[in-house]
């Protein structure tokens, strides 16, 4: 009910053969036109070049769409009335025939329901900065707590507070592996100095995930990969255009949902070129790996 498959993934999911999930949120709220287009299109690329099927999640006109036609992919990068779809939004957004682009948070709870198991995105959200007074904390770590899907990112952006996040991923009792590392990525930047666990391979990460089905552990499984070294962005430098955006939004007052989407635009605006090309490296290398990982965790079902 209310899901509708593309036709390629409806194939994938008959076939029992692998499927990557993607988000929408990131295309609509998360970089310019036409950057967004090209980028979500070429990432179903990478995935189909890896012998994957790509599942580009959004709500288009109030239907939960699992994989999308590439006018689809048009309408969510250009128009301007996309609503941002965490949980709490999508039973309202589809009620009303709206259409929504959908969260990490969002598009966990749509992978769930579609039986995706793997999902590559940018970078999730997490404990904001000043979270013991305003309370805010993503809820993609109660998302990723609450549905068993791998979640490939390049860890989460300094626009958070990076120790609390882990810390409260800790307490969800998730999972939580650096893919070849054991210091948390940033998002922009390839390290930090928060200690996590590492993990050596694709086909480790699936068998970790099939223990999690064996033991029904119900939580997701995230895989944190940092970007690409020769497309970093120095933290010194990142972090200075991560507090001016923070001083912005705390002079504009912004809060709320609103807050984690003024802060992405403020840094693109402020660092256009750098910004955009290690965003676009880091989600192209998340795709690339969570494909590695949707073969291993067939080839264990097989
Ligand atoms: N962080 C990023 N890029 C993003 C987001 C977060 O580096 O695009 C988006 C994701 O869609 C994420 C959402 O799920 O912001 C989190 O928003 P909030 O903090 O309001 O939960
Ligand atoms: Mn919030």
């Amino acid at each position: 009910m209310h899901l509708k498959y593309s036709e390629e993934v409806k194939k994938a999911l008959d076939n029992n053969s692998p499927i990557v999930a993607l988000e929408s949120t990131i295309i609509s709220h998360g970089m310019p036109y036409p950057d967004n287009v090209n980028l979500a299109s070429e990432l179903e690329d990478i995935c189909r070049n890896n012998g994957v099927t790509p599942a580009t999640i959004a709500i288009i006109k109030g239907e939960i769409h699992i994989g999308l036609e590439s006018e689809q992919l048009e309408y969510l990068g250009k128009s301007g009335e996309i609503e941002k779809a965490s949980i709490k939004d999508i039973p309202q957004i589809i009620a009303s025939g709206k259409s929504g682009a959908t969260t990490v948070a969002g598009t966990l709870f749509c992978c769930n329901l579609a039986g995706v198991k793997v999902f590559a995105t940018g970078g999730m959200g997490g404990v904001h900065k000043k979270a013991e007074e305003t309370f805010d904390i993503s809820a993609d770590l109660h998302a990723l707590a609450s549905n068993r899907v791998i979640l490939v990112s390049a860890g989460a952006k300094a626009i958070l507070d990076l120790p609390k996040t882990l810390e409260y991923m800790e307490t969800l009792s998730i999972p939580v592996f650096g893919y070849k590392t054991n210091l948390f990525p940033a998002f922009y930047s390839s390290k930090t100095d928060l200690k996590i666990k590492s993990i050596e391979s694709a086909q480790e990460i699936a068998a970790v995930f099939n223990t999690m089905i064996e033991l029904n552990v119900k939580t997701g499984l995230m895989i944190a990969n940092p970007v690409p070294e020769q497309d970093e962005i120095p933290a010194d430098v990142i972090n200075m255009h991560i507090n001016s955006a923070l001083d912005a939004a705390d002079q504009q007052n912004i809060t709320g949902a609103a807050i984690t989407p003024f802060l992405l635009q403020y840094i693109v605006n402020e660092t256009s070129g750098a910004s955009l090309k290690a965003n676009k490296s880091l989600v192209r290398n998340n795709v690339r790996l969570a494909c590695e990982i949707a073969k291993s965790l067939n080839v264990i079902k097989k």
